[in-house]
């Protein structure tokens, strides 16, 4: 099967830009999370003077949605513990009643990851920044590992990070995190220059479906694409296969023209028609939000099939 009818884009992308808030400039890599009336996101708006903010949001069927014109202005006890201006870059995971959210939370000292918990989108409760500067990128898994918390992250630079390996902690509480183990990085082609967890993992009787990002370094800049990589369920830095073909690479207009041409970044994925379809939602070229849609079948044979960690067959 060719790459190309794994993943069919949808015909109304893109389904959100700029004009879902007053004031900003781009949305792009947000968090949408499936829930019993519908759909919610934390989504990442840049907005006029380069703030980087997060607006929770609300769709009835995943596609039209309505986003709060205020930024969140997350609960903490704590004032050493807050929300920056630089704050992108969001994943939401459920367990139980709760959504866990992280992010970017960029600051003096670099960017660095943010946690917060709700139950209604409306009240965030800000937890302590679970690792330290500098690093992006972390996703929580639906599920406790060994009965712990665990989470991907990738550790990063202050800048435009030249590299991108995929680590995974966990933790007994949310605040002490250890267990430290690698899990991937970058490997040649599309994915040669870093890679870095997208929306959180998926759990397959396959393993963890982690779809991720992978970065290549053009004579014109960064290109980001999508693969997908199947974790072993109970030590997840274990790969048990990761594909060696990309997944989505950017080609239509609106991933290829943007504040930041050429990006395709996958952050959060829904499961359709009772776990048959994954639908993945991405940013698109740091400016607005498309969804593309994948059979769940068809998208583990093709991480399989298309997988460094055996030879390919041909079907
Ligand atoms: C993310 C963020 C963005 C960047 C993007 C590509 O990790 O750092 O600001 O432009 O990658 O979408």
């Amino acid at each position: 099967m060719a790459n190309e009818t794994v993943f069919k884009r949808y015909e109304g992308n893109p389904i959100i830009t700029a004009k879902a808030v007053p004031r900003a400039n781009s949305i792009h890599n947000s968090a949408i999370v499936k829930v019993a009336d519908g759909y919610r996101g934390v989504f990442r708006v840049d907005e006029i003077d380069m703030d980087y903010t997060l607006h929770a949001g609300y769709s009835k069927d995943g596609i039209h949605w309505q986003l709060e014109p205020e930024r969140i202005r997350m609960q903490s006890d704590d004032p050493e513990v807050h929300m920056t201006d630089q704050s992108y870059d969001p994943r939401i995971t459920q367990l139980g009643d709760t959504f866990y959210v992280t992010w970017c939370n960029s600051n003096a000292n670099g960017p660095c990851i943010g946690l917060a918990t709700t139950k209604d989108f409306k009240t965030f409760k800000q937890w302590e920044n679970p690792l330290p500067p500098a690093n992006r990128n972390c996703v929580i898994f639906p599920r406790k590992i060994n009965g712990k918390y665990a989470i991907l992250h990738r550790p990063s630079d202050r800048g435009h990070t030249p590299f991108g390996d995929i680590y995974y902690a966990e933790s007994p509480d949310l605040v002490h995190w250890g267990h430290h183990r690698f899990v991937f990085g970058p490997r040649g082609g599309w994915q040669s220059m870093k890679t870095g967890p997208g929306p959180h993992p998926i759990e397959t009787p396959e393993g963890w479906l982690l779809i991720y990002h992978g970065v290549w370094c053009s004579c014109n800049g960064y290109i980001y694409s999508a693969g997908a990589a199947l974790l072993d369920l109970e030590r997840p830095w274990k790969v048990l296969y990761r594909t060696k073909d990309y997944l989505l690479y950017p080609a239509e207009a609106y991933e290829r023209v943007g504040d930041v041409p050429n990006v395709i970044f996958p952050s959060s994925a829904t499961l359709e028609q009772g776990g048959k379809v994954v639908r993945l939602y991405y940013g698109c070229a740091d400016t607005c939000i498309s969804m593309a849609e994948a059979q769940m079948s068809d998208l583990l044979a093709w991480t399989q099939e298309h997988s460094f960690e055996r030879p390919r067959r041909s079907t």
